[in-house]
C-alpha cells in the first residue's frame, strides 16, 4: 500500500483547527501529528505533498445534485462523468444524487436506471437519495428495504409539480409515518405547486412570459405556507423533516420556530440563495433564463436572512441542486412561456470557493464552512466519520485549498458541461490547490489526473443527527 503524507498545511475540519500533517495509507487517513513533532517526523512515505500556506480540509459533500435529470423535455446537461469531474475541480469529493421513481414504478425501477447512469462513470464517490413521485403500499415497504440496506436512507417528496413529481398531502403524510418506524429520513421540496400553478396560468393568460415572472409566480408565501404545512405533517407523523433549497426568510423561520420547538427539523440552503438574487431574473435578451430554478431567487434582503441561519444552525447544510441546462438549445425552450424554461441552475463546481468567499468577507468561520459543505451534509445523510472529516479511519478524501490563490469565476475556464456561469466574473479570494478522492490524487496545481470510474457508490447509515 501506498503512503502519502500532506505536511505543514493547518488541518481545518469541523471540530478544529491544527498545524498537522496527515498520514494516509492506502484510501484510509492513518494519522494526524502536529507538524514537526517527533512522530509527524518519523513517518516514512512515498509521496509527501507539501500544503505550506495552505489548508487542508475534508473533501466537500454535495448532498443534492442531478447529474443527467430529465426535466421539462431535456435533461441536465452534466452527465455523472462530467459532472463528477467538475466536483472534484471545485474540491467536492463526495455527491449525493436523486434517483428517480418513473410514476407507475417502483423505487427500484428508479435506482437501477440511475446506477446504470453511475456506475463505471464517475470520478468521485456517490450516493443516492430516492424521489418518490408516487406513494403506494408496495413503494413504502420499499421504503423500509432500501433504508435497511443502505441503498438510499433518504426520500424526497415534491409539494410542487404537480403531475410531474408532485405529492399530496396525504401521500407525504403517509411516507413521513413510515420514515419515523423505519428511520429514514424525508426531504422535502416546499413550495404550494398546486396555488403556484393558478398564477403561472394567470401571468401567461395577461401576457407575462418573460423569465422574471418565474419568480413572481412562485411566491415566498407559498414557500413558507408549504414548509410550515410539511413541519406539521411531519410533527403528526412523529418523522424528522429536511427542508431541500430554503430560499426565503419566512421558509427559513418556520425551520426555526419548530426547531425552537425541539422538532427535528433541518434545513439546507445553496449558493444561488446565498450569493444571486431575484434581478437577475430580469436581465435582458431572455438571459434571465439562466437564473430559473425552484425555489427561485429571492429579493437581496434574504440573503442576510439565510446567512444568519447558517451562523444559528437554523440552516445546517450548504448543497447546491446542481442542475445544470445549457442556455442555448435549453434555456431556450422557455421563450415565449417562462413555465418551459428548465429549472436549474450549474453550482457543483463553485460551491466550496464561494462558501469560503464567505469566510473571507466575515459571514462564517473557517470551521463553520467545513461543518455546512463537508460535515454537517455527511451526517445529515449517513456518511459521518467516512466523509466530512479528517480522522484516522476516515476515506483519504481530501483538499488542500489555498486561501490565497484568487481567481474569477466564468464559463470560459469551468469544467461544468454547461455554456454559462451563473456566478460570471464573480472574483473569490481562495482556490482548490490538490485533491485527493480515497487517497488518489485526481487534481494537483491545475492537472487533472483522476478517472472516470474511480468512484464507488456509497451505501449509508440514516441520518446522524437523530
Ligand atoms: N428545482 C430545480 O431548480 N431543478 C430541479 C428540480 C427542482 O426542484
Ligand atoms: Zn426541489
Ligand atoms: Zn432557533
Ligand atoms: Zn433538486
Amino acid at each position: 500500500m501506498s503512503r502519502t503524507r500532506i505536511s505543514n498545511g493547518l488541518v481545518v475540519t469541523a471540530a478544529d483547527e491544527l498545524r498537522a500533517d496527515v498520514l494516509i495509507d492506502g484510501q484510509t487517513v492513518v494519522a494526524l501529528a502536529a507538524t514537526g513533532s517527533a512522530v509527524a517526523d518519523s513517518w516514512q512515505a512515498d509521496t509527501v505533498i507539501d500544503a505550506t500556506g495552505c489548508y487542508v480540509i475534508p473533501g466537500g459533500v454535495d448532498a443534492h445534485t442531478h447529474m443527467e435529470l430529465p426535466f421539462g423535455g431535456t435533461a441536465a446537461s452534466d452527465t455523472f462523468e462530467t459532472g463528477t469531474r467538475a466536483a472534484a475541480w471545485g474540491g467536492t469529493t463526495t455527491i449525493v444524487d436523486f434517483a428517480v421513481q418513473p410514476r407507475g414504478g417502483s423505487l427500484r425501477a428508479g435506482l437501477d436506471a440511475w446506477h446504470a447512469k453511475a456506475e463505471g462513470n464517475c470520478a468521485i464517490d456517490y450516493g443516492f437519495h430516492t424521489i418518490v413521485s408516487d406513494v403506494t403500499e408496495p413503494v413504502l415497504k420499499e421504503m423500509d428495504q432500501l433504508t435497511d440496506s443502505g441503498e438510499s436512507t433518504s426520500f424526497k417528496l415534491f409539494m410542487a409539480y404537480p403531475g410531474v413529481f408532485y405529492s399530496d398531502d396525504g401521500r407525504i403524510l403517509r411516507a413521513m409515518q413510515r420514515a419515523a418506524d423505519n428511520r429514514a429520513l424525508v426531504m422535502v421540496h416546499a413550495e404550494n405547486g398546486i396555488a403556484i400553478d393558478v398564477l403561472v396560468e394567470q401571468a401567461l393568460a395577461a401576457g407575462r412570459s418573460d423569465p422574471r415572472y418565474h419568480g413572481e409566480v412562485r411566491r415566498e408565501l407559498l414557500e413558507a405556507e408549504a414548509v410550515h404545512r410539511a413541519v406539521k405533517l411531519a410533527q403528526v407523523a412523529g418523522s424528522p423533516l429536511y427542508v431541500v433549497h430554503v430560499s426565503a426568510g419566512s421558509a427559513l423561520a418556520e425551520i426555526a420556530t419548530a426547531r425552537d420547538q425541539g422538532l427535528p427539523v433541518f434545513g439546507e440552503t445553496c449558493p444561488q440563495y446565498l450569493f444571486l438574487d431575484v434581478d437577475k431574473l430580469a436581465e435582458p435578451d431572455f438571459e434571465g433564463a439562466k437564473y430559473v430554478c425552484s425555489t427561485p431567487l429571492r429579493p437581496r434582503e434574504h440573503q442576510a436572512e439565510l446567512w444568519k441561519g447558517l451562523r444559528t444552525d437554523d440552516l445546517q447544510v450548504v448543497s447546491t441542486d446542481h442542475c445544470p441546462f445549457c442556455f442555448v438549445g435549453q434555456k431556450e425552450l422557455g421563450r415565449g412561456d417562462f413555465s418551459k424554461i428548465p429549472n436549474g441552475l450549474p453550482g457543483v463546481e463553485d460551491r466550496m470557493d464561494l462558501l469560503h468567499q464567505a469566510v473571507l468577507d466575515g459571514r462564517i468561520s473557517r470551521r463553520r464552512w467545513v461543518e455546512i459543505a463537508c460535515a454537517a451534509p455527511a451526517r445529515m445523510f449517513g456518511l459521518y466519520p467516512r466523509k466530512g472529516t479528517i480522522a484516522p479511519g476516515s476515506d483519504a478524501d481530501l483538499v488542500v485549498y489555498d486561501p490565497a490563490a484568487a481567481h474569477t469565476l466564468s464559463a470560459a475556464t469551468h469544467h461544468m458541461n454547461v455554456d454559462y456561469s451563473a456566478y460570471e466574473g464573480t472574483r473569490v479570494g481562495g482556490g482548490v490547490r490538490t485533491v485527493l478522492s480515497r487517497g488518489a490524487v485526481v487534481l494537483d496545481r491545475g492537472r487533472w489526473l483522476g478517472r472516470a470510474g474511480h468512484g464507488r457508490f456509497l451505501r449509508r447509515d440514516t441520518c446522524q443527527y437523530l
